[in-house]
């Protein structure tokens, strides 16, 4: 029997790629997907099949992580073989914004989810993976971090995702439920949200060198991240639903880069030298070809407590899973940057043709 699975958060970067991954293995895919006042699935419009087709295995329903009745509703009728639990208010500075619907969503409504397996009796049969976070360590206490290193939540996003990891941890040693946390650090893509830092800087960089914006305002220059590919991770999801016994996983590139790091990496790809502090100018990014600002550090982007570096140690998935990943640090900006550069071409042409565009930034 072909397995079928249920991914919350299936129009986001990673539920694109898990969903793309698992109709490639044969899954029927089923989604929850949020009621928005304007479309909201353009990551997996391509996967989209007209609902009067028959044998469907692609398959969206409407809800929401907030909404028990109705998750409870959706797993009873879909009967999931696994449950991705990749929904969540993830942007960590706006979670110092709506610290209460951050913690509704990203805590409890984990809990929903196990709970509404427990309702309907599905504890042998439904495999449960949570989406955790290198954000759990936080202020870290152990470089690099792994599976044993403690946690130290430093912001209302980190504090709600320990409190899903906790409570899916809770919920198989209590009811025997078969569900992961797989600890993952920073992955990127194409895909990413506008607003996370790196495809901030992608495409903001493209928009520069044709001339659309001119200038990038960033926050904190020096934090350290350890940055793959989504392409690459949401394997590694699915491979920890796929062994005998469950286990919770780091998942990294065990590889460290600043922000500032990836501007210089992203600028190099488009073929714009840019100099920063130390280089004989101060701490924004200047264009060395036109003397130019491009880069300037504007405060607003600060986070009340910020994570500062953060580098994940992937021995034990390596070794249990037989996993490691296929992208490095400057093919994933090369293919950013790219796709960025692509977008932004097609902006100027609609520029140069008369149309208005509405490009919003921030
Ligand atoms: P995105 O922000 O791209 O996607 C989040 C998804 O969750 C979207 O589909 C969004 O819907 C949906 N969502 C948000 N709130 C709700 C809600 N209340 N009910 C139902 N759906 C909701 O995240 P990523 O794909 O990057 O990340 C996937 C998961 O992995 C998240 O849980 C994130 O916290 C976690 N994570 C991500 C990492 C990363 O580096 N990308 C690293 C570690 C963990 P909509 O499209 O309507 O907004
Ligand atoms: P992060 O990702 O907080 O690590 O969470 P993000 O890309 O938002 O920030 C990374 C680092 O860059 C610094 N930074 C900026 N960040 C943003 N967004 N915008 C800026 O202008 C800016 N300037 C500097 C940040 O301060 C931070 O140090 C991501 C999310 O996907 C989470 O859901 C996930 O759990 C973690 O990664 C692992």
């Amino acid at each position: 029997m072909p397995k079928s699975a249920l991914i919350t958060g299936i129009t986001g970067q990673d539920g694109a790629y898990l969903a793309e991954f698992l109709l490639e293995k044969g899954y029927t895919v089923h989604g929850v997907k949020r009621r928005a006042s304007s479309f909201n699935t353009q990551r997996i419009d391509h996967l989209y099949e007209d609902p009067h087709v028959e044998n469907r295995r692609f398959i969206l329903h409407y809800g929401d992580l907030t909404d028990a009745t109705n998750l409870i509703r959706i797993i009873q009728e879909v009967q999931p073989d696994e449950i991705y639990n990749l929904a969540a208010q993830s942007h960590v500075h706006v979670s110092f914004e709506s610290p209460e619907y951050t913690a509704n969503a990203d805590a409890l409504g984990t809990l929903r989810l196990l709970e509404s397996i427990r309702i309907l009796g599905l504890e042998k049969k439904t495999r449960f993976y949570q989406a955790s976070t290198s954000e759990l360590y936080g202020l870290v206490q152990e470089v690099p971090q792994t599976e044993k290193t403690p946690f130290y939540p430093r912001s209302p996003y980190a504090c709600a995702k320990l409190y899903a990891y906790w409570i899916t941890v809770n919920y198989r040693e209590a009811y025997g439920i078969y569900g992961c946390n797989g600890i993952l650090f920073n992955h990127e893509s194409p895909l990413r949200g506008e607003t996370f830092v790196t495809r901030k800087i992608t495409r903001a960089l493209a928009r520069i060198y044709l001339g659309l914006q001119d200038c990038l305002y960033l926050g904190n220059l020096n934090a350290l991240r350890d940055w793959g590919h989504a392409r690459d991770y949401v394997e590694m999801q699915w491979l920890m639903l796929q062994q005998e016994a469950p286990d919770d996983y780091v998942i990294a590139t065990g590889e460290q880069h600043s922000v500032r790091e990836f501007v210089q990496t992203a600028a190099r790809e488009l073929g714009m030298a840019i100099a920063f502090e130390g280089e004989g100018v101060d701490e924004r990014g200047v264009n060395l070809a036109n003397g130019k600002t491009v880069v300037s550090v504007d405060p607003r982007y600060f986070r009340p407590t910020e994570v500062e570096t953060l580098l994940g140690d992937p021995s034990k998935g390596k070794a249990k899973l037989g996993w490691s990943p296929k992208v490095g640090f400057e093919e994933l900006v090369r293919e950013m940057v790219r796709a960025d550069l692509e977008e932004a071409k097609k902006e100027e042409l609609c520029l140069r043709a008369g149309f208005a565009v509405n490009t919003p930034q921030e």
